[in-house]
């Protein structure tokens, strides 16, 4: 696969508003968007740092992803996200390669990209986030 650079480290909160002023206040960073994604059953918060950003990631349901890994794990890095050239070719060469995958194709997640996610029982323990601008 060709990655071409990290597109964003995903961190779960607990409270979003909470966890921008923070960004805010000590990293003089700019929160620039905020974003529910129903799908994921989360609310998202955005902040660039040269191309890559930071997205912060509140649970909205007790069933969502980010619900389930706060209760066991509590706040922290949840994802690494790569830009990958071709995300259709790249999931299929990480699956030929042993990959488990969660897509096995891509779908859409936060700012209209296309997205996939690659089992951390497979990548040595990081959930790791294909993601593609089209
Ligand atoms: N990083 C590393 N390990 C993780 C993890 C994470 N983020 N989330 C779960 N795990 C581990 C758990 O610790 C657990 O390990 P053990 O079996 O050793 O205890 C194992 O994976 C299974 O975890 P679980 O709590 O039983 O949860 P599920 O199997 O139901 O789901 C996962 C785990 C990764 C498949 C699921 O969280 C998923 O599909 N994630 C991708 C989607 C996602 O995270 N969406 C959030 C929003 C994304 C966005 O919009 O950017």
């Amino acid at each position: 696969m060709k990655t071409n650079y990290i597109e964003h480290i995903g961190i779960a909160v607990k409270n979003l508003e909470e966890s921008i002023k923070f960004y805010e206040n000590i990293f003089g960073l700019k929160c620039y968007a905020t974003e529910e994604v129903k799908e994921q059953k989360v609310k998202t918060a955005f902040f660039l740092l040269g191309q890559t950003k930071i997205e912060l990631l509140e649970p909205t349901d007790a069933e969502s992803a980010i619900a389930k890994f706060i209760e066991k794990k509590g706040e922290g890095i949840h994802h690494i996200a790569f830009a990958v050239e071709n995300i259709e070719v790249s999931l299929k060469e990480a699956e030929e390669k042993g990959i488990q995958l969660i897509d096995k194709t891509p779908r859409k997640g936060a700012e209209g990209l296309d997205i996939a996610f690659l089992h951390p029982k497979s990548t040595a323990g990081v959930l790791m986030e294909l993601c593609e601008k089209k």
